[in-house]
């Protein structure tokens, strides 16, 4: 390692004094004008990672569902999955070391890790739309060259798209070819396969308006547009052209304000979707004949795959087990019907897809999604095996079925949720099973519920079990929270720090929306009032946007 260079180029990326960070979750994000040395120190980390495991690394520059100004990177592992725990400390402790401590870190972690030094590096990268994501993307760059590590920079990608590249690039082009063309041709091939299977196809031409969160997703999804022209006719909202990204518009926007996006002309009826800032989260929508706003969150996608599954599980006459991974965030009602209806057994994790991927990955078929529609569905080699055999050997019907199956394990981005892939399954599953999105809708009614933040000193004061259900520190407050709740029918109510914000989430169901609402009001009280709540009391919640 030339330290040497290393200290000279890294004062061009400096530190500003004191700025702490924590890679999270979704890794760091923060304001983009403090993020320069953190793209820098990145690139030098991703460099490591590579020798250490041998294969490219990825890492990806955005801040997805955050406003514009804000900015974030996150390093992708071999197989497509997020940075090891081990090596998010290490992230951390590289990001906030100070200027002239930096080489110090990058040694001590590179000795921890037991990093061969002399191993070839691979990193590629990835950005966003976001104005300050081109020269923070340069930043990486720097920081990968100055430890003489090769990179490929792919430019304008979502962040599923860049998951593919490295699992592609990683599993020798078994996947799929990594290029954008790659990534088309095999989603195209899988969409169009799967829906020639429909009865109807043909009948009807299927058209979808999606709104794109003024993000990139609009730009990947335009490339997207013309290998499935045949099948689908999308319509892009929102698709960056004169709007400010994620501004009144995107998947988090429609899901946490339960209201269609600005720039959205729906008609009754109508299937509407909206990806997030960097297309890794999905949610669709519809207004009904009398102009009420239906949301269809990621419990129903998840749902309505899972149920599809099954089904053609069942066709073909294979015990493979299925498995549904949720959060606390899931709606009740999704989890009983899930549970009670489908008979499909039901999994909480911990907020944070790395969770849900990781429970996922212990099932056959594992169908993992967020409520707020970050999801994909995981096939086991074994499954994917004896699947592509029974396509062949099978007869008839069941050859079909077994077909089809094929083609979803294609359709999935097995390695991260895709707003692209899982749209193209939900179009292709509605289009098999003539279903309309009213119809879909109606497989269950969700329970009301509220959300809310509260801000607090510290919030790491909340610690929580049960996969995040239940409070553990400070006492008291689960006392407090079972006894709100008790107040209320079909109720349910947690409350845990938001990784990637610097608040209290607060989450409350109950059997109307004026309960949920009051429930969720009278909880953030309790953790203001136990949790250290700093500036005004949290107020009722009449009209919370
Ligand atoms: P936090 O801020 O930890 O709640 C949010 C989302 C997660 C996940 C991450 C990463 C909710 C309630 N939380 O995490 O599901 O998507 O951002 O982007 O939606
Ligand atoms: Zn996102």
């Amino acid at each position: 390692m030339d330290l040497d260079a290393i200290t000279k180029y890294s004062a061009l990326h400096a530190k500003p004094d004191g700025l702490v960070l924590q890679y999270g979750t979704a890794g760091f994000r923060t304001k983009a004008e403090h993020l320069d040395h953190v793209m820098f120190r990145m690139g030098l980390l991703a460099v490591l990672r590579s020798k250490q495991t041998k294969s490219t690394i990825g890492v990806m520059v955005t801040a997805s569902h955050n406003p514009e100004e804000d900015n974030g990177v996150k390093l992708v592992d071999p197989l497509g999955e997020m940075l090891a725990p081990s090596w998010e400390e290490h992230a951390t402790c590289l990001a906030n070391a100070e200027e002239q401590d930096m080489p110090r870190v990058l040694m001590d972690i590179s000795v921890k890790a037991a990093v061969n030094l002399q191993q070839d590096a691979f990193v590629v990268i990835g950005r966003d739309t976001r104005p300050s994501s081109e020269k923070l993307s340069q930043s990486v760059i720097d920081g990968v060259t100055v430890l003489e590590g090769q990179f490929h920079d792919y430019g304008l990608l979502t962040t599923p798209q860049l998951h593919y590249m490295v699992y592609c690039r990683n599993t020798s082009g078994q996947y799929g070819k990594a290029t954008i063309e790659g990534y088309c041709q095999k989603l195209s091939k899988a969409f169009t396969e799967l829906t020639k299977q429909a009865f109807c196809s043909g009948d009807e031409y299927r058209s979808l308006k999606v709104d794109c969160a003024n993000g990139i997703g609009a730009l990947k999804l335009r490339e997207m547009e013309h290998y499935i022209s045949q099948e689908l006719s999308v319509q892009l909202l929102n698709d960056g052209t004169k709007g400010k990204l994620n501004h009144l518009c995107g998947a988090d926007f429609v899901k946490s304000h339960q209201k269609p996006p600005q720039g959205m002309e729906m008609k009754p009826n109508e299937r509407c979707c909206s990806f997030d800032g960097d297309a890794d989260r999905i949610v669709y929508y519809y207004l009904d004949v009398d102009g009420h706003f239906h949301l269809i969150d990621g419990d129903k996608i998840a749902t309505l795959i899972s149920s599809f599954l099954k089904e053609l599980l069942l066709e073909i006459g294979e015990s493979l087990n299925i498995g549904v991974v949720q959060t606390a965030y899931a709606n009740g009602s999704s989890t009983r019907y899930l549970e009670e209806v489908m008979k499909v057994p039901v999994y909480c994790t911990k907020t944070g897809v790395k969770h849900l991927h990781h429970k996922a990955q212990e099932f056959d078929i594992g169908v993992y999604f967020e409520a707020n529609g970050h999801g994909t569905v995981l096939f086991s080699k074994a499954a994917e095996i004896r699947i592509k055999q029974l396509a062949k050997e099978l007869e008839d019907k069941k050859r079909k079925a077994a077909k089809m199956l094929e083609n979803v394990i294609d359709l999935f981005n097995q390695a991260a949720g895709d707003a692209i892939s899982d749209m193209l399954v939900i179009e292709a599953i509605l289009t098999l099973k003539g279903l309309t999105v009213q119809q879909w809708d109606a497989l269950y009614m969700d329970l009301p519920n509220r959300q809310l933040k509260v801000k607090v000193a510290d919030r790491q004061v909340i610690s929580t079990t049960d996969a995040e259900r239940q409070v553990v520190t400070p006492p008291g407050l689960q006392e407090a929270i079972n006894d709100l709740v008790k107040k209320y029918k079909l109720s349910r109510a947690f409350v845990r720090p938001s990784g990637t914000e610097d608040i209290v989430r607060v989450y409350a169901e109950a059997d109307s929306q004026e309960n949920a609402d009051s429930l969720a009001h009278a909880v953030s009280l309790a953790v203001f009032q136990l949790a250290g709540g700093v500036g005004e009391p949290p107020q009722p919640v009449s009209c919370p946007y």
